[in-house]
């Protein structure tokens, strides 16, 4: 076809479908590739008997909705039926993108996922796509340069247009170019972020459950249009600033004041361990009015009167910015008051949809430091020279990760179901992110141990993960928290004071 090694160099979106049957011969031809694909999709390119790559340009890229995966899969599934006319089925559906020019190896994803009890049957194929695209962006993306970040102290940046992509930002929310996602799907994208590092999903979870959705939830029209197109694109980053110096677990005591002053508020206080709060552009203040009452306000990184200060030092989360804000006299546009909600429900209605992607981030860092665990265990020989695996006090230890990552699949996926059909309590969210957090900070710090000294060193995972998890167990509400929170569901009575 004239013209297409040009257009494969150009077009970097592409379809990788894999079968289940080997691909028909036929599908090898690029006669028969062009008469179906029309203008939209250049020659198929076999890579094997099970797996075909389809470039796809401009318009194609377009008509996918901004990379919506479950459409993909569905044209995926499309294309298959009508080049495999003796009936093979699509397996999964991989769209993806590569820069420059055409990969010479399939990309398969090097992590094959933890799955002891066929947790995977009850997945959807757009639900295993969504991990599967997040999967491969951590594997290709952040693994790589995340030791040098964390060392660094650094946020990789650099990974945010393509988050804001491949649909990360947002994703369950619906409109304004978001990915529209099942709460499932954006849970198995979270889980894979934070097998990653936990800083990667502290990001997705700030800029989608803690900036987008009260926007999202309780902001006008004019917000809406204004914010979430540029969050959803990574081309505007927000931050949530609920915690202050004195008042953490109890945010109900907080001393930022918001003061009624004509058309604008005034805004007077101090927030404290703000994510992304030196980079962002807008920051998602929750205050105090002089009638007491807790309301959220949109706060311009540029409004004068407005400071972001990063906090350094940090042993935890070094990938991730951290921060303080003070607003001294800020005064901002009565405008971005956020109307649609009063009172402390505002802030923690926010938390509920932050602490569901974290139940599952937690995963995600669990299934990481049991991967290495278990792969060093198998390699490093000791006594005899036998592998430690072949130690029962070490697999007991393996075991130990391998029924708790089991058990907090199942937890995560229940929460998530129930969540997809509207009925979850905030409390079952409270048991999803105590558990799972729990679960893999203990996993992280067994895997340091069967690890021994090659533990303690960054170019294995396991320390690094150890360390976020500190942060991970303690935001969001801590985990005693979280149990105070379990405790008043089931027995009636707070015991908070
Ligand atoms: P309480 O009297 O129980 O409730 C006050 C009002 O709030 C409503 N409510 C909720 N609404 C939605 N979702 C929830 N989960 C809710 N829990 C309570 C409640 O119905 C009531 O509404 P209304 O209309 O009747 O007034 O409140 P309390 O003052 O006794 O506090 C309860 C407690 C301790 C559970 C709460 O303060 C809490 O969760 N504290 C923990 C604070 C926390 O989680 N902070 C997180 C800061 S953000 C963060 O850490 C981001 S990290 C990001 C990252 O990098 O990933
Ligand atoms: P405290 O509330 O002082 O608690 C200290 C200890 O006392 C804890 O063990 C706690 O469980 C225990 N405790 C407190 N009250 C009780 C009680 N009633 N019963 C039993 N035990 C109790 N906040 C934001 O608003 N936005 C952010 O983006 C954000 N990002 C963060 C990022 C990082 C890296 C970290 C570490 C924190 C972040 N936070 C953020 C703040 C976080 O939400 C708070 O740290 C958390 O809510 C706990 O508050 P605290 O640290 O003040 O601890």
């Amino acid at each position: 076809m004239p013209g297409t090694n040009d257009r494969q160099r150009k077009t970097n979106h592409f379809l990788l479908i894999e079968s289940s049957e080997h691909l028909p011969a036929r599908m090898m031809s690029h006669d028969e590739n062009r008469r179906w694909n029309g203008d939209i999709f250049s020659p198929g390119q076999v890579f094997n008997l099970n797996t075909l790559f389809i470039f796809l340009d401009a318009r194609a890229v377009a008509d996918f909705n901004r990379l919506h995966e479950r459409l993909a899969l569905a044209t995926a599934k499309e294309v298959y039926g009508k080049l495999a006319s003796d009936g093979g089925s699509v397996k999964s559906c991989f769209h993806g993108y590569k820069s420059g020019r055409m990969p010479r190896e399939i990309p398969m994803p090097s992590f094959p996922g933890v799955d002891f009890l066929e947790f995977d049957a009850l997945l959807s194929d757009e639900e295993k796509l969504a991990r599967k695209t997040a999967r491969l962006f951590v594997d290709e993306k952040l693994l790589p340069i995340i030791v040098e970040h964390d060392r660094e102290g650094k946020f990789p940046m650099q990974l945010v247009p393509e988050m804001a992509e491949l649909g990360f930002f947002g994703a369950s929310l619906k409109g304004y170019g978001c990915a529209e996602m099942s709460n499932v799907e954006y849970g198995l994208v979270t889980q894979e972020l934070e097998r990653g590092d936990s800083g990667l999903r502290s990001f997705v979870s700030v800029q989608s459950a803690l900036v987008m959705y009260p926007i999202h939830a309780f902001g006008t029209d004019a917000q809406k249009q204004r914010w979430l197109p540029l969050l959803q694109r990574g081309q505007a980053i927000g931050c949530f600033g609920l915690t202050e110096p004195q008042f953490g677990s109890n945010p109900a005591g907080m001393l930022t004041r918001a003061v009624k002053k004509g058309d604008s508020y005034i805004l007077d206080g101090e927030k404290m361990w703000i994510t992304n709060g030196t980079i962002a552009h807008v920051a998602v203040i929750w205050a105090k009015g002089d009638d007491q009452k807790i309301r959220g306000f949109l706060v311009e990184k540029d409004t004068p009167g407005f400071k972001a200060w990063a906090i350094h030092g940090k042993q935890s989360l070094r990938a991730s910015v951290t921060a303080g804000l003070a607003m001294t006299n800020c005064k901002i546009p009565a405008e971005n008051l956020l109307p649609g909600v009063e009172g402390l429900r505002g802030p923690l209605s926010c938390l509920n949809q932050a602490r569901y992607g974290i139940g599952w981030g937690a995963i995600g860092a669990a299934m990481a430091c049991y991967d290495a665990a278990l792969n060093y265990a198998k390699q490093r020989k000791q006594f005899e020279n036998r592998p430690i695996a072949s130690h029962q006090l070490v697999q007991e230890k393996l075991v130990w990760m391998i029924t708790e990552i089991t058990k907090a699949q199942f937890l995560a996926l229940q929460v998530g179901r129930l969540k997809d059909q509207g009925r979850v309590h905030p409390s079952h969210i409270s048991m999803l992110k105590m558990n799972n957090v729990w679960m893999a900070r203990e996993i992280a710090r067994m895997a340091r141990e069967i690890l021994g000294a090659n533990g303690i060193v960054d170019d294995a995972c396991v320390m690094r993960h150890m360390n976020n998890l500190e942060s991970v167990y303690t935001y969001e509400g801590t985990h005693d928290i979280h149990k105070l929170v379990i405790g008043e569901r089931i027995t009636g009575i707070a015991a908070f004071v």
